[in-house]
């Protein structure tokens, strides 16, 4: 009795944890209000709003789930609470100047992306022995491919070079989850579902990432006037991350539940 009320009074815990972080941000710049023809800041502000009932859901949705899957979850709503709490930030910054905010969008992605990456890690884990070197080899892809992205759009190095290096991290992620030891350790050693779901979350690394080096060939590589590109840049990053970080999220939610049956 005494462990169910401390197990819901934790869950309470978390989820006013949650909503705490993202009331302080609502008001981070005031004095713009969105406006009606304002699409960019419309999809900021629907994917915030997604993002929070996201973190509300897998944080609740622990208690369905078998012990070894619960961290998954737990790493699942941390990454769509980091996200929403600089979505605020990135849809104030857009609302309020029409700029991009490209320092926000980077500190997001610095801790979301390895988060995501812990998640194959554990996926993995949670049903045979995984070396930490697969954790450290797709961090190390993961900086490449950040740093390279940052130093292009923030303006500290040439466009074109920056994006080569950026797409050079990718491709090592891809290598490793594809042929590389986590993509061995899937094939060899796990059970179906788990190796369905390592399969879907591969897939989403491949397609659905793709669609961020896309975002930027659209914001810098096209030669089209800054407005216009500025705008394609936001609305492609701002797509992706649904598919990337709520989908990704659901995918490893399904599979926790059935595993736990
Ligand atoms: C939740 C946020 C996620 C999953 C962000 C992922 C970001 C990328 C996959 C970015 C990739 C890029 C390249 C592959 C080339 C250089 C430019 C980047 C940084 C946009």
């Amino acid at each position: 009795m005494f462990q169910g009320f401390f197990k819901s009074l934790r869950n309470k815990c978390l989820l006013g944890l949650s909503l705490l972080g993202l009331s302080t941000s609502v008001f981070a710049t005031s004095g713009q209000v969105l406006q009606s023809s304002d699409f960019v800041g419309i999809t900021f502000w629907l994917i915030s709003m997604a993002l929070v009932a996201s973190t509300a859901f897998f944080f609740l949705e622990r208690d369905r789930v078998a012990g070894k899957w619960k961290t998954s979850l737990t790493v699942s709503g941390l990454v769509t609470l980091v996200a929403a709490v600089h979505y605020f930030y990135m849809r104030d910054v857009w609302v309020a100047t029409g700029s991009t905010p490209t320092v926000y969008r980077y500190i997001d992605w610095l801790i979301t992306v390895p988060l995501l990456m812990i998640e194959f890690y554990l996926i993995l884990s949670a049903i045979t022995k995984v070396s930490t070197g697969v954790f450290w080899r797709l961090l190390i892809g993961t900086l490449v491919m950040l740093v390279g992205g940052y130093v292009g759009e923030a303006g500290y190095a040439d466009v074109t070079t920056a994006f080569i290096v950026g797409m050079a991290g990718w491709f090592y992620i891809l290598y490793e989850i594809f042929a590389g030891e986590a993509g061995k350790i899937s094939a060899n050693k796990a059970p179906a579902t788990v190796q369905k779901a390592f399969n879907t979350m591969r897939l989403i690394v491949t397609i659905g990432w793709a669609i961020y080096p896309l975002g930027y060939y659209f914001g810098y590589l096209t030669g089209a006037d800054p407005a216009s590109s500025m705008a394609s840049l936001n609305i492609i990053y701002n797509l992706a991350d649904v598919l990337n970080k709520i989908a990704f999220g659901v995918i490893i939610w399904s599979v926790a539940v059935s595993e736990s049956k």
